[in-house]
């Protein structure tokens, strides 16, 4: 009986692995880089995206987004008042976004006219982070308010970053939440991923960030892209 379970277990990630890697194919094929945004329900993902997607395009980078839920249309809704091309992918209650429905919003986003497009996972530390959706980055976000201690207690989220965001750092000095501390359990699990720190009051604080998804356009481009998904450390997904 436990074999059996755990053959079904696989096929689904199986299933999934090919979705993604045509995901990415797509992806290259069309010049695009692809940021897999994860972290907390409510730890301001959208927020950043809101916070970076100005800038970006100043810097003549053209963004799509493709906004990961459970239900209700309301991160589309922040996104398109940004006169952003977006669609929301609804799990209908699945706690993680699929490669398939990945493809599903790719198919209706006008790739030819974008140069990056920002996935936008549901919100949870654990279950998108087992899931590639045929992305060339992650962007994880763990706001203050959410405690210092995450990055211990959801390893697989922090070491499979390609960047880490520190959100709401307004809120830093009503919170016990100290930088240092995160910083050093992040650095045990993930040596290379830059961290940076942004206030939704502060334009100029996604400017690095900002910098970053740049630099991974470029790479994409470059055709220079280590899929993330090889670092995940063998036996882990
Ligand atoms: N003080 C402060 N509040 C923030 C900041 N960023 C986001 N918030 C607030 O935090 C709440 C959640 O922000 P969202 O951007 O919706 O978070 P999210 O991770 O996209 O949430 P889900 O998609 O529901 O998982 C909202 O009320 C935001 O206004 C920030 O930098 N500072
Ligand atoms: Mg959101």
């Amino acid at each position: 009986m436990t074999g059996h379970i755990e053959i079904l277990r696989r096929s689904l990630l199986e299933k999934n692995d090919r979705s993604a890697a045509e995901n990415r194919a797509l992806l290259v094929r069309k010049g695009l880089a692809a940021i897999n945004v994860l972290g907390g329900a409510g730890s301001g993902k959208t927020a950043i995206l809101e916070g970076l997607l100005p800038g970006l395009r100043l810097r003549g980078c053209r963004p799509g987004v493709l906004e990961g839920d459970l239900a209700t249309t309301r991160d589309a809704q922040r996104i398109a008042a940004l006169d952003v091309p977006v669609v929301q992918l609804l799990t209908e209650g699945g706690c993680h976004l699929t490669a398939e429905l990945v493809r599903a919003g790719l198919d209706r986003l006008p790739l030819d006219e974008l140069d990056v497009v920002f996935i936008e996972n549901v919100g949870n530390c654990v279950c998108p982070a087992n899931f590639d959706l045929g992305e060339h980055a992650r962007l994880v976000v763990l706001s203050v308010a959410e405690g210092d201690d995450k990055p211990a207690k959801y390893p697989h989220l922090f070491a499979t970053a390609d960047a880490i965001v520190f959100a709401k750092m307004d809120l830093l000095a009503r919170t016990p939440f100290n930088p240092d501390r995160a910083t050093r359990d992040i650095r045990a699990l993930n040596a290379q991923a830059p961290i940076f720190r942004t206030s939704s009051d502060d334009p100029t604080s996604f400017e690095p960030p900002e910098w970053w998804v740049l630099d991974e356009v470029r790479r994409v481009r470059a055709a220079e892209a280590p899929p993330s998904m090889t670092r995940v450390p063998a036996g882990t997904r």
